[in-house]
């Protein structure tokens, strides 16, 4: 007979999560990148900005941090709404 065992974890388990990026280019106006932090991200205006500042002047960006779906919409969202409107801002995620 196999004998039953049961473990214990002390852990509690957390989904890994994900950053979201933002890269700088040339082109992609600024005030458009603040308003799709503000829209996107649920930043205040005055967080956008200074996001966007260091994204400007450091080449990228964190966004926010968020469990791989909702890290993958959010990377499709800005992508999308970037290409529609001509500009090529680029969204990223990388593993936390
Ligand atoms: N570098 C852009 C400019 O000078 C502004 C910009 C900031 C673009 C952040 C992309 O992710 C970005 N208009």
């Amino acid at each position: 007979m196999t004998e039953a065992r049961t473990e214990t974890r002390t852990q509690t388990q957390r989904p890994p999560l994900y950053k979201v990026l933002l890269l700088n280019d040339d082109y992609t106006p600024m005030d458009y990148v603040v308003r799709v932090l503000v829209e996107f991200f649920r930043k205040s205006p005055a967080q956008a900005t200074r996001i966007m500042m260091a994204v400007h002047q450091e080449g990228s960006g964190v966004c926010g941090v968020y469990p791989f779906e909702v890290a993958e919409t959010k990377v499709h969202q800005v992508n999308s709404d970037a290409r529609q409107n001509g500009f090529p801002l680029k969204c990223i995620m990388e593993a936390e």
